[in-house]
């Protein structure tokens, strides 16, 4: 017998993407905070930041086990927090069951074919055993990247080359993935150039979800990175540093929420 626990994580299998898309449709920012496993926030300091969330990234690739993960979603949904969970895999030992949704991603700009398409082969029975729904989404590292980068192998993109990550976007729009990941690397000092934000765009349409993340730090940044084209933003470093700055974040840009708007 399934707990209730269980039945209400339940509630978004297989109505990530399209709770994604809806928000996308009615032209709302999507707010999507990331969480490391690692080292988990007390969920009361950051309760308020995510309840404004769209939906919730969890993910990170040092010292994680899948049960880390499922262990982090159930004090989230004992704690009410009642949005769709999305892994943000940083390698196979992301994949958990309790998670509704998995980014699942191709480092297109990757020197190594293990990011491209190795752990892909790998992870894809699993995620198919636990009837995760997965995200196709082509993850694409702008600049440095940070620990992303390095451990990723990522053949640089300058950030002042928009045409590169148009190139990039329009690619992965023709191999048919549904989602971008522009990545400028966790705690980054640049973010995603709005620029290169703006080019992706125009080289997607509109058939593309555009995700942009790493170093937004103030409402501003949010603002820009969204005028410029992206659907949603990620913010994983200011919620562990300063939640009331995230907080600030997700005020200003007033995020869809996964019911009603
Ligand atoms: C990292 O894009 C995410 O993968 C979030 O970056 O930690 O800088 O917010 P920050």
């Amino acid at each position: 017998m399934r707990s209730y626990w269980r039945e209400k994580s339940m509630k978004w299998k297989g109505r990530v993407a399209e709770t994604l898309f809806r928000c996308k449709k009615l032209g709302r920012p999507v707010f999507l905070p990331l969480i490391d496993p690692e080292k988990p926030p007390l969920l009361e300091r950051v309760q308020m930041v995510l309840e404004r969330a769209t939906a919730i990234l969890i993910g990170g690739s040092l010292n994680v086990t899948p049960y880390d993960i499922d262990e982090l979603i159930s004090s989230m949904r004992h704690a009410s927090i009642d949005k769709p969970i999305i892994l943000f895999p940083g390698g196979l030992n992301n994949i958990a069951r309790n998670a509704d949704a998995i980014l699942f991603m191709s480092l297109l700009n990757s020197n190594d074919v293990y990011w491209v398409i190795g752990a892909q082969v790998s992870a894809a029975p699993i995620i198919a055993k636990l009837g995760l729904e997965a995200l196709p989404t082509a993850y694409i590292i702008i600049g440095e990247g940070g620990a992303a980068g390095h451990v990723g192998r990522a053949q640089y993109i300058p950030p002042e080359k928009p045409e590169l990550v148009a190139a990039y976007t329009l690619a992965a729009k023709l191999l048919g993935m549904r989602f971008v990941y522009l990545e400028a690397g966790s705690g980054a000092r640049r973010h995603i150039p709005p620029e290169a934000i703006a080019a992706a765009r125009k080289a997607a349409g509109q058939e593309i979800f555009l995700i942009a993340g790493g170093g937004i730090r103030t409402p501003d940044t949010a603002a820009k990175i969204l005028e410029a084209g992206a659907d949603a933003i990620v913010v994983g470093t200011l919620i562990e540093k300063n939640p009331e700055a995230a907080l600030e974040i997700a005020e200003a840009i007033n995020p869809c929420q996964p019911e009603g708007i």
